[in-house]
């Protein structure tokens, strides 16, 4: 980490191994088995998300970067010159770089607090961002979403511009999503903004080739999981008897990711001292990826208690980015 940050830390290496463990002997245990999406993300996985966002299927991140290219200037001329940046799930910074050289060209100086889960993604965003912009002040804040929220309140008295991008909200159940944004909602001062990036729902092709590129990206990155549960818990999940599955519930509308079992197995877990059973065609439900329609999105500001002044989109409408302030 580079010497100019200080970082919070929401989390001490020995819970989180625990953590680790119980959610997964939490979640094989489930007559639907289930693991939290959250684990996909060590530093092999930041790095796999990476490369799924530069596979030719996946549009979700392209067509927001375009979205941001275009609208940069116009999205950071709604706030205050001396507005500062906070970001949920900030991962790399591509995008972010965007707003970041928007509002520099507004002012001197910025500061920028990026909250992640991924501590491998933060310091190696961190220490990119503080090569390429002197100016700029980063505090990372390593925690999950609604740990970091807190730090909303404590770290920038003035101002701020607050980030949610990548529709990560996808990850949310719809219910959640509510919840989450009211928190953030709650912690809004009045000239407060935040910009949120949405997927939409689109034509079924387009969404399930996303999250199954031909080049198997994203396949090693749900792979990874049992990878992780094999080296962190002293597993023994044999990763060529599983396969990855992506398929779009309509009636949710969502992707849903699946590692399936390829055969009847039983898998060892020394770590929680455990063994599974695997049914040949039984799977491990890894990912939700919900996507919007317009009318469930603008009930979803509503519900959150957020007014929308206004959003961005590409030309097919695969994804928006929407601009919300506290409703008064
Ligand atoms: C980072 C949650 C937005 O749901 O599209 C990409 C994660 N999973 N490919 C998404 C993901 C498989 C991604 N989010």
């Amino acid at each position: 980490m580079h010497d100019a940050t200080r970082d919070i830390s929401a989390y001490e290496e020995i819970s989180l191994v625990e953590e680790f463990a119980a959610d997964v002997l939490q979640g094989l245990s489930l007559p639907k088995k289930y693991l939290p999406p959250k684990y996909f993300y060590d530093g092999r996985g930041s790095k796999l998300f990476e490369a799924i966002c530069l596979t030719p299927e996946y549009y979700v991140t392209r067509t927001e970067h375009n979205i941001l290219c275009r609208n940069a200037d116009s999205i950071v001329a709604k706030l205050p010159k001396d507005a500062s940046l906070v970001e949920f799930g900030s991962g790399n910074s591509s995008k972010t770089r965007l707003l970041i050289e928007a509002l520099l060209r507004r002012s001197r100086s910025l500061k920028y607090h990026p909250i992640d889960i991924s501590s491998s993604a933060l310091a190696s965003s961190a220490s990119e961002l503080l090569q390429h912009y002197p100016s700029l002040e980063v505090r990372t804040i390593h925690a999950e979403y609604f740990d970091g929220m807190e730090s909303l309140s404590t770290i920038t008295k003035g101002p701020k511009l607050i980030l949610f991008l990548g529709s990560n909200i996808g990850n949310f159940e719809p219910a959640e999503a509510v919840n989450f944004l009211r928190e953030i909602r709650t912690r809004m001062n009045p000239e407060d903004r935040l910009l949120v990036g949405v997927d939409m729902v689109k034509d079924l092709a387009v969404l399930e080739a996303a999250y199954n590129d031909a080049e198997g990206v994203t396949a090693e990155f749900n792979l990874n999981l049992l990878r992780r549960i094999n080296c962190e818990l002293d597993g023994n999940f044999d990763l060529d008897a599983f396969r990855h599955l992506a398929l779009f519930n309509p009636a949710k509308s969502r992707i849903e990711m699946h590692l399936e079992s390829l055969v009847d197995q039983t898998v060892s877990i020394k770590s929680i001292d455990k063994e599974f059973m695997f049914a040949r065609g039984e799977t491990i439900h890894t990912e939700n990826s919900y996507k919007y329609t317009e009318d469930k999105l603008a009930g979803l500001f509503v519900d959150a208690g957020l007014e929308r002044s206004e959003q961005w989109s590409d030309e097919h409408r695969y994804f928006t980015v929407n601009l919300l302030s506290p409703k008064r």
